[in-house]
């Protein structure tokens, strides 16, 4: 028999490590083939590969989840129970603490992904009243967090506009005892503008369509719904979760309120103000809407108004009020969008810190924990700004950890198997990391830079600071640097610069970076919100409280941002990984539709190829001596049907007498390791015919990893 094998019968095997010949191409094709037979997972070694069907796959039954339940990882088709089977069972009974980083672009499955895992890991975990009860309030928040954190974009129906990031912890015994929730950087953005096509966050749709009457009649807000309105565009029902709200613990009293400042943002986008308005003498009677926003909140209307009208600076030591004239700003009312923004990620902190306080563990347990982080995906838009720089940032780190990672595990794998390990080349993203993140002269240090400065502050001395700072720098690029290089690229403009991400390549336009860094609001707002009689929006802004007047200013969104980041990359290093690496298969949402050119791009940036050659470059296939010999015992009949010595001897007869040449082994601890056993060539078996290499491999599951 012939050692390679046709792509056919490469569709079948569900792990690429073993795949011969290892092309882009043949890797391409059994991702199809496997997807056509509605085979969407795929493993390289233990990573799982993800490909969205985008439709619904009768493979999540409870009967599935049994089937997979202490299921020898090997022995099953590759799926994403198996991992989370595998996470859970080192977690319990090996004591190690795991974690499961869900990778892909937007839409590709990483929240879908991220919930199968919670399920399945709820559904195996032991049953009881109380840990029900836990169990329930855990899976319960990610439909309250989904309706104030996804919106439907272009896309992605359903899309997550945070970062998330949740341990559950368990206690010996492998029962859930609670998590924390860590959120990442809300798209506040969105409050005010999206793009064509796009939507809000689901909690406004949610609102009008699902909030009690008695909510809506005080708030004065009309009910909708029905034909047209937000229940008929495809996306998660327009259901609003109350109930999830209530099963995590919140109080009647704090789902009003929680609501109860929705509608207020809601409503602030109505708001119109006058251009001419004047503080001194009395103006006019606020608009209509504004009264309404403080009858729900307890303010005086002026009180509002003149906050978001005007503003009070220091000159010579003397507080003076100015009138923003006019307040509409080139972008709309500024005041008015900067406030609404501020409400509502103020607001979401507040939630996910609140969801914690139900689900947090008493400290002095003893703990094991399984973290899942599911982020947005990389983005490379039209118009890139601030928002897609820190999303393709966060992306940038999750490759790098990937990389550090999986390297990291096989070599820690060889060590403790006790065989001699030689690196690997590999392409590494530190370089374009740096470029962001550097502390000294990395871009969101300039742009902090720039933040700080006294005096006139734009985008262009942020931009000419960068094209001097990284004239030379493969991986940054900008009409300057390029005149400077001589390359001539008309689609780069003016206001740009252009980043060589590990996935592509990203035009950002600076404009907007310095306001969205600084993230101010002015402390008229923030004091009049401090003086609402709203307890829950009070409490939003306690810088408002003008005892406690700071001068110091607050850290910016970038420096924070990556503070968060380094956490998480530390915490996620501590621990075991576990990869979910999602795909999207179409650019239409479409059931069953594979793009070939798509899924190509991503094969490329998710570095699968670099994968399976890390995975490769010592030895492809492993597995534990005991389910080896068990496996191809009849292949040799000095081990069938029974061997009596030790599995691993029987192991070294089996392989002998397959003459496979002794350099291709390696004889770990526990486990047998074949340098590729696709591309050597056994002779001739006992048993009288060829052995072709297809029976020393498995055709479902993978290498056990
Ligand atoms: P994302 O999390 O990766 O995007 P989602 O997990 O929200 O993507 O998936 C997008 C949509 O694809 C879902 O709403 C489902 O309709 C469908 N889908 C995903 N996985 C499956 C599956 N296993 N089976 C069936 N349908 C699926 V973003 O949050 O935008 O980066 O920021
Ligand atoms: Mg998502």
């Amino acid at each position: 028999m012939e050692a390679t094998t046709s792509l056919l019968d490469a569709a079948a095997v569900g792990d690429l490590v073993l795949l011969d010949p290892l092309t882009e191409e043949s890797l391409l094709q059994t991702l199809q083939e496997r997807f056509r037979r509605s085979n969407i997972y795929t493993y390289i070694g233990n990573v799982v590969i993800s490909v969205n069907p985008y439709r619904s796959l009768p493979i999540y039954t409870p009967e599935t989840v049994q089937e997979y339940r202490n299921c020898n990882f090997f022995a099953v088709k590759p799926h994403i129970y198996a991992i989370a089977d595998d996470a859970y069972r080192s977690l319990r009974d090996r004591d190690r603490d795991q974690c499961i980083l869900i990778t892909g672009e937007s839409g590709a499955g990483k929240t879908e992904a991220s919930k199968l895992v919670m399920s399945y890991v709820a559904a195996v975990c032991s049953k009881g009243e109380e840990v029900d009860k836990v169990k329930e309030q855990l899976l319960q928040s990610n439909p309250v967090l989904e309706a104030f954190g996804n919106a439907k974009t272009i896309r992605n129906d359903n899309s997550s506009r945070f970062g998330k990031y949740m341990d559950v912890e368990f206690d010996f015994k492998g029962e859930p005892l609670g998590g924390v929730i860590s959120n990442y950087l809300l798209e506040k953005s969105r409050i005010v503008r999206h793009v064509k096509g796009e939507r809000n966050f689901h909690i406004f749709y949610q609102l009008l369509a699902g909030g009690s009457a008695q909510l809506l009649r005080r708030s004065r807000l009309p009910r909708t719904g029905g034909q047209g309105g937000p229940g008929a565009w495809g996306g998660p029902a327009c259901v609003c979760p109350q109930d999830a709200m209530k099963v995590i613990g919140f109080s009647p009293a704090e789902v009003t309120a929680l609501l109860e400042v929705t509608a207020v943002v809601l409503k602030l986008g109505n708001v119109q103000l006058s251009s001419s308005y004047q503080a001194t003498p009395a103006p006019l009677p606020p608009p209509a809407e504004l009264q309404e926003i403080c009858e729900l909140i307890g303010l005086d209307p002026a009180v509002l108004e003149r906050a978001l009208c005007s503003r009070t600076v220091k000159a010579r030591n003397e507080m003076v009020l100015t009138t923003l004239t006019p307040c509409l700003s080139p972008q709309g009312y500024y005041g008015r969008d900067a406030l609404a923004k501020n409400i509502y990620s103020r607001l979401f902190d507040w939630l996910v810190n609140r969801i914690n306080t139900s689900i947090q563990v008493k400290p002095g347990k003893q703990r094991k924990v399984m973290g899942v982080l599911d982020i947005y995906g990389f983005e490379i838009f039209q118009d890139n700004g601030f928002e897609q720089f820190i999303i393709n940032y966060c992306n940038e780190k999750l490759q790098q950890i990937f990389i550090l990672m999986t390297l990291k595990e096989e070599q820690e794998e060889y060590v403790r198997e006790g065989i001699q390990w030689t690196p690997v080349e590999f392409f590494d993203n530190s370089i374009i990391c740096n470029l962001i993140e550097n502390s000294k002269c990395g871009i969101l240090a300039m742009l902090d830079e720039e933040c700080l400065r006294p005096g006139v502050v734009n985008e262009d001395t942020f931009l000419t600071k960068l094209n001097q700072l990284f004239a030379t720098h493969k991986h940054y690029e900008s009409k300057e640097t390029q005149n400077a290089r001589r390359v001539m690229d008309a689609t780069l403009p003016s206001q740009c610069f252009r980043i060589h991400h590990y996935a592509g390549k990203v035009t950002y336009n600076v404009t907007g970076f310095i306001e969205k860094n600084n993230d101010l609001l002015f402390r008229d707002l923030s004091q009049a919100m401090w003086a609402s009689r709203h307890e829950l929006l009070r409490s939003l802004f306690p810088e408002g409280d003008p005892q406690k007047v700071s001068l110091k200013l607050p850290p910016t969104a970038g420096f924070q941002f990556k503070a968060s980041v380094a956490t998480l990359m530390k915490n996620l290093y501590s621990k075991n990984p576990n990869y979910i690496r999602c795909i999207k298969p179409n650019e239409t949402k479409t059931g069953m539709l594979f793009t070939p050119e798509l899924v190509l791009a991503q094969i490329r940036y998710l570095g699968l190829m670099e994968n399976v050659r890390v995975r490769r470059a010592g030895y492809a296939f492993r597995q534990l001596y005991d389910s080896f010999l068990q496996r191809y015992k009849m292949l040799s009949p000095r081990t069938w049907p029974h061997w009596t010595g030790s599995h691993r001897e029987g192991t070294k007869v089996l392989l002998e007498d397959l003459a496979f040449p002794p350099e291709e082994l390696a004889f770990g601890h526990t486990k047998i390791f074949i340098r590729s056993p696709r591309t050597v060539s056994p002779g001739r078996g006992e048993l009288g015919g060829t052995v072709g290499l297809e029976h020393l491999l498995p055709l479902e599951g993978g290498s056990e990893g």
